[in-house]
């Protein structure tokens, strides 16, 4: 058996392939990415899956055989991708659709079903290009918003697998996602992944409530269960290869760059500008605020230069090239209102630059101005630290960037707010050289320490670990083994006692504001008269519900009901009560419950004889939280030393007798018919009552994933626990 193997999978992989008078060319790019794979311990073998750069229609059969070849020997697996889905997934849909939704562009976004087509198709080519060279033990790291559904896919062909995701830009808020047609399925296929990872723990959040309002799934600050599965959600803020700047910074070839570009601007304070030229960056705004700067401080005149350097990028898109346009008039018409024959105030380049050049720029210049609009990390402003070799330089850092969080020490500005950037520029031009010094090694030391690969090892190791703490959640889960000991015990016995709950157990929960909707169907109903109609079986229904309404669904069959968690009981056709009245309390509680209900949309009272319940299934998460936490703290003074006990419930509150337990009718129906074996199964907090209340040879079945359940087996939802029952009734 091979060894497992980690496989990193990214739209495109770390090198480019092209073509140039019917010749092939490779280069390699040595990104933030390929810098953190390859600080990764060295013990496992990898593959890298992506797109090499070229569209395959492009290529003739034998230079397809010649690229594979190339790739094979450097451990990458090419998807090739034709010109069309490179037109529609990834400038369409990937950078037409989700780039700029997610950064909160929605004039720019563009919703188009060949788009959807086209990503669809191509995230399951990747899955088809995964499959062939991936295992059942191997970790599969999947990279950024191009394949989003790919988690999915792969847990489809090999469920064993590792899977991590990582996206790279910001998740936006649920007000924002929720525009997308796709919303859910795209969630879907995120949620196919044991560990999905953002830059800052804002992302996770909005992800996670995107979770709970369109999927309905319930969360903790940072699991949500889907599928039966644990999805662990965090944050790993990406760094830069410190080492690498800093050491580049003291090199010699940078130094001659250095010295070149004080020659060049002699007696200016340079103020830097570094980006791919993208609306997200905010370079008009930029330049807009620069020219801000200029019309209130003429003492600054001639004394600064501002730097700017825009990489091309997707210059396909439509948005990009009007972009540039603009950029490159704003530039036009400052440095024509402000400039002189000996000074331009905004020396600007629309070009990448090589990589000694890059630092030489953030080791000379005595100002970053770093202002996107909106930017998942941000590597410029972390790079701009990295390369300082003296103790000075200051940066100036949008509070729209991931990186905000790792650098407090920066100047902190509002992108949008062209006067506060201009009131920064000068401060940060006039900052004393002693303050400079303690900001920059603050930063340093923090950037220095979180570096990219720092940032490698700890998703790596994390997937890992929640990989093998999922796992527990999974150790009481129903076997097929423990399904048919079951079934024999069940078919040996002369005295069986099935105790079974109702909603989340034997049917799924319905909205709460229509709570009829949670009628058995006939199929159930007649499974459950099978089931008690064997010879020698007592079946019960243990339900919180009302009497009133469990006569009306299961009067007619031939088992005993218990409602409203054991304060009625029906046995032998005739309905019993077992509490004394809760009527005086519930008039004392009821108009309280009633306030909140109006300040609550999507909130409702149900009012049972021995009970009151507040729902909150259809609260939106964060409301229902703090109405919950208000609800409580209302009530607790007014039942402290009573009788009276509040219980929190699956998206509900129930204040009733803390003597009526479910736990309670349990034994009390054991001890009447002495049973041979039993089974009970329930999904709720009142049915852990039960399981505790039973000896421990009965069989007791949490439904869900719960690890502190007491019961001896989980089962994984509604429809499991109906196949089971519907086995116990095969001959
Ligand atoms: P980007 O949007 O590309 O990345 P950023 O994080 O700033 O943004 O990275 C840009 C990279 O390009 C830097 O490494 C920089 O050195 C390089 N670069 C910029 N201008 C250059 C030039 N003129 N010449 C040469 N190189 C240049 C996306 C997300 C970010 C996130 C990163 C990493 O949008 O928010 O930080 O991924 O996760």
């Amino acid at each position: 058996m091979e060894d497992p193997k980690l496989i990193i999978v990214s739209n495109r992989l770390p090198i480019s392939v092209t073509k140039e008078n019917g010749k092939l060319h490779f280069s390699e790019s040595t990104g933030g990415l390929a810098t953190a794979m390859q600080s990764l311990p060295a013990d496992t073998s990898r593959l890298w899956i992506g797109w090499p750069g070229i569209a395959s229609d492009e290529l003739t059969p034998g230079e397809k055989r010649q690229v594979n070849n190339y790739l094979a020997k450097r451990g990458y697996v090419p998807v090739h991708l034709s010109t069309e889905q490179i037109d529609l997934f990834y400038s369409g849909y990937s950078n037409d659709t989700l780039w700029p939704l997610f950064h909160y562009f929605g004039e720019f976004t563009h919703y188009r079903d060949d788009y959807w087509q086209s990503y669809k198709q191509v995230n399951q080519l990747f899955a088809k290009v995964i499959k062939k060279h991936i295992d059942a033990r191997d970790t599969v790291w999947v990279q950024d918003y191009h394949l989003m559904l790919l988690p999915s896919l792969i847990r489809a062909d090999t469920p064993e697998a590792r899977i991590g995701f990582f996206l790279h830009i910001p998740f936006p808020s649920y007000e924002v996602f929720r525009l997308l047609p796709e919303r859910q399925a795209i969630l879907k296929g995120l949620l196919g992944a044991d560990l999905i990872g953002f830059h800052v723990y804002d992302y996770a959040r909005h992800f996670l409530s995107s979770c709970t309002r369109l999927l309905n799934l319930s969360h903790t600050h940072d699991k949500v269960v889907y599928d039966d599965r644990s999805v662990t959600v965090d944050s790993f803020p990406i760094g830069v290869d410190y080492s690498k700047f800093q050491s580049a910074a003291l090199s010699d070839g940078v130094k001659v760059e250095i010295d070149r570009l004080r020659e060049h601007y002699p007696d200016k304070k340079l103020i830097l500008s570094v980006d791919r030229l993208d609306y997200t960056k905010g370079i008009v705004h930029r330049l807009e605020a620069f020219e801000q700067f200029l019309q209130t401080n003429p003492k600054f005149h001639k004394q600064v230069c501002l730097v700017m350097v825009a990489v091309p990028s997707r210059i396909d898109v439509e948005t990009y090239q009007t972009l540039r346009e603009t950029v490159e008039k704003t530039v036009s018409r400052i440095n024509g209102e402000f400039g002189s024959i000996d000074w331009t105030p905004i020396s600007y380049q629309f070009q990448g630059l090589p990589y000694d050049e890059l630092v030489a720029l953030y080791a000379a210049a005595d100002v970053a101005l770093v202002t996107p609009l909106r930017d998942g990390m941000n590597l410029v402003a972390k790079e701009y630290i990295a390369s300082r070799a003296t103790p000075t330089g200051v940066l100036i850092l949008s509070e729209m960037t991931g990186a905000i969080d790792e650098m407090p020490e920066s100047i902190k500005v509002n992108p949008s707010d062209r006067s506060a950037v201009a009131r920064a520029i000068k401060t940060a031009l006039t900052m004393p050289k002693a303050e400079q010094s303690i900001r920059l090694a603050s930063m340093q030391r923090r950037i220095a320490r979180y570096n990219v690969q720092r940032w490698g090892n700890d998703f790596i190791s994390q997937l890992e670990d929640v990989t093998r703490s999922n796992k527990p959640t999974t150790k009481k889960q129903l076997t097929t083994s423990t399904v048919d000991e079951i079934k024999q015990a069940h078919a040996r016995a002369k005295n069986r006692l099935l105790l079974l709950d109702y909603d989340g157990t034997l049917k799924e929960f319905t909205s709460s504001l229509t709570p009829e909707l949670a009628r058995p169907p006939r199929a159930l109903l007649a499974l459950i008269e099978k089931l008690a109609t064997a010879p020698g079986t007592t079946l019960c229904i243990v339900s919180g519900r009302d009497h009133q309404t469990l006569q009306r669904w299961f009067g007619k069959l031939p088992i005993i009901l218990v409602a409203e968690h054991g304060a009625y009981v029906k046995t032998n056709g005739s309905w019993q009560k077992t509490a004394t009245s809760f009527d005086k309390k519930k008039r004392q509680l009821r108009p309280i419950l009633d306030q909140f209900v109006d300040r609550t949309p999507g909130s409702l009272v149900e009012e049972k004889d021995f009970s009151l319940v507040w729902h909150y299934r259809d609260v939106p998460t964060e409301l229902a939280y703090i109405r919950t936490l208000n609800l409580k703290h209302d009530l607790r003074n007014l039942i402290k030393g009573t009788t009276t006990g509040m219980f929190d419930g699956n998206k509900i509150v129930e204040i009733k007798p803390r003597s009526i337990t479910k736990g309670h009718a349990a034994t009390t129906l054991q001890d009447k018919y002495n049973p041979d074996f039993i089974l009970c199964i329930g999904d709720d907090f009142t049915d852990e009552d039960m399981f505790r209340g039973l000896p421990e040879s009965a069989y007791t079945i949490h439904v869900g994933h719960k690890d502190e359940t007491v019961a001896r087996y989980t089962i994984s939802d509604v429809p499991s626990v109906r196949s089971l029952l519907r086995k116990l009734t095969d001959k």
